[in-house]
């Protein structure tokens, strides 16, 4: 289907962007807002509970028609039909795509070698549902017959990242009598800290592994079963009690020495960073219980079924995605912004990040050839109102352009005098400085001494979108980042690119093999790597030495 499409450079719509950008390039959003009072109105749509406000982007009606455009000579709307469809669009891997299968309602189909996957994904969250709430209700008990207490998941990238970033933005709905704690980093600090004041007796382990090989999460699970074992009285028995995983491989599983009967399975369609909806979202399960759970794929399959149906011009994962390509391929912009204007959703830059650079952070397309455009942009940010208080400066003032992604709740979850008032008048204020600033001339009429005038002009015309839900509940979440889910999924369609392999994690991973015997041998290594990689090897061996 996509080696049918014409290279990204001799598309209509593509050649046409490029002289069209040098049109809209003169424009400025005063202007384009002066002469259309409307325009707030007309360029936002809902869908899901979600608003979209892109009225302040760097845009017109005719930029937003050939962006429509683009998506549709790239094969947009076949992609979308051949993921849905369960085809092996992950050519790479050879796989189907189908995160959209985890959140499908009972009794729908959805089928991959022949055969409807849905009933499977259901029997899983039927054995979750059961399980968490026997740990939730005191049902299941530790080896010494204390209830847990505590959950410690030890997972790593999508097995880590999605479970982490869920737990904080629901911690509102979470059970509060529990505690919730989340290990990915090999340096022994993240687990020595996580588990530093629990109590072995009421402490459960998930270990969350798609493959159960990843050396970050296996030395991890081995220290947390050293841990846990010194603190019950070394019965192998005990690590039933103690321990579940999550994960496609039983063998592996079996290996570790996890029963598995404990073990919750998930399929090679889910791709890692497409896995919070699937068994890897155990933690948030025992977390907001199997309900909330259900109302946040609820929430997904809802922005779900819009990305798959709506018109693209009322499409909001789609306009998201091809504002992200517009100004990454025309505009230059390396980067996007993410500012939630929302506490709870402190780690959704984090989780983001890996979800848009991890998918599209790749220099080729499909059939190999070198991506004739910018691919990913560069996702980051901060929770507002803090980061108003520290990098704001450049976005306003600075030399480049930043697109943002404003994100922001009509109802607080945590009424607290005027606080929320606040909150979202910064949200209003920093869309409205950005996209109109501050003219000379109006710096000047405040009686601005004439040396300070240039220091105080914001030149305004840096675009942004809003995003605004009613309250974040989870089915808000669920329909939010699904919404990104399927922006990064056009945006990799229109590049061409497969966004859901992830070859370039290898070669790190592979050099790191080689270097940690050299870093443990007893005798001196001959070491073969270039000289800064020998001498820094050699500087922390010599280090190592000292010590003992
Ligand atoms: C995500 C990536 C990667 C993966 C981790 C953990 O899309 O594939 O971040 O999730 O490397 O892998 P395991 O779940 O297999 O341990």
């Amino acid at each position: 289907m996509t080696t049918a499409l014409l290279p990204l450079s001799k598309r209509a719509a593509w050649k046409a962007l490029r002289s069209h950008a040098r049109r809209v390039k003169a424009l400025h959003l005063r202007d384009l807002f002066a002469k259309d009072p409307k325009r707030g109105d007309r360029l936002t749509v809902e869908a899901v509970g979600l608003t979209l406000d892109y009225s302040k982007n760097r845009v017109t009606d005719e930029t937003m028609k050939l962006l429509v455009s683009l998506a549709k000579e790239s094969g947009l709307r076949p992609r979308i039909n051949a993921m849905f469809q369960g085809k092996k669009i992950n050519v790479t891997e050879k796989r189907a795509v189908l995160h959209v299968a985890l959140r499908a309602p009972q009794g729908t189909s959805i089928v991959v070698d022949g055969k409807n996957v849905v009933p499977e994904v259901h029997a899983v969250l039927d054995r979750m549902a059961a399980f968490s709430n026997r740990v939730r209700n005191g049902g299941w008990k530790g080896h010494t017959g204390k209830r847990i207490r505590n959950v410690v998941n030890i997972g790593i990238g999508g097995s880590d990242l999605g479970p982490v970033m869920a737990y904080e933005a629901l911690r509102h709905y979470s059970e509060r009598s529990m505690t919730f704690r989340f290990v990915s980093n090999v340096d022994g600090t993240d687990f020595a800290e996580a588990v530093r004041e629990l109590d072995a007796a009421e402490t459960l382990f998930i270990v969350s592994s798609k493959t159960f090989t990843t050396l970050e999460t296996l030395t991890n699970a081995e220290s947390a079963r050293a841990w846990c074992l010194e603190r019950l009285g070394g019965d192998p028995k005990a690590v039933a009690r103690h321990f579940v995983a999550v994960s496609t491989n039983a063998g592996k599983v079996a290996a570790f020495g996890i029963d598995t009967a404990n073990m919750f399975g998930f399929w090679d369609w889910v791709g890692g960073r497409y896995s919070m909806t699937s068994a890897i979202g155990l933690s948030t399960m025992l977390a907001i219980g199997p309900e909330n759970f259900r109302s946040m794929l609820d929430g997904f399959h809802a922005m779900d079924e819009h990305f798959r149906t709506a018109p693209f011009e009322k499409n909001l994962p789609v306009l998201m995605g091809l504002l992200a390509v517009w100004y990454s391929d025309f505009f230059d912009a390396q980067t996007v912004a993410v500012l939630p204007y929302e506490q709870y959703l402190k780690r959704f830059p984090a989780y983001l990040q890996q979800l848009a650079m991890e998918s599209n952070g790749k220099h080729v397309t499909l059939d190999g050839t070198r991506v004739q455009a910018d691919t990913s942009p560069i996702y980051w940010g901060e929770p507002g109102t803090n980061g108003q208080h520290s990098f704001y400066q450049l976005i306003h003032q600075g030399t480049r352009l930043i697109p943002c992604d404003f994100i922001a709740f009509l109802e607080t979850l945590n009424p607290l005098g005027s606080h929320h008032d606040i909150l979202m008048a910064n949200v209003f204020a920093q869309t409205e400085a950005l996209a109109f600033g501050k003219t000379r001339d109006e710096v000047k009429a405040e009686g601005t001494p004439d040396g300070l005038v240039p220091h105080r002009v914001f030149e305004g015309n840096r675009p942004s979108n809003t995003i605004l839900a009613e309250r974040l509940t989870p089915a808000s979440l669920g329909a939010l980042v699904a919404l990104y889910e399927h922006s990064v999924f056009t945006q990799g369609t229109v590049w061409g690119v497969d966004s859901f392999d992830q070859w370039g994690v290898e070669l790190g991973k592979v050099l790191a093999q080689r270097i940690i015997p050299e870093l443990e041998a007893r005798e001196e290594p001959v070491l073969a790597h270039d000289s800064s990689t020998n001498a820094m090897i050699r500087r922390y061996r010599n280090a190592k030495k000292r010590r003992t």
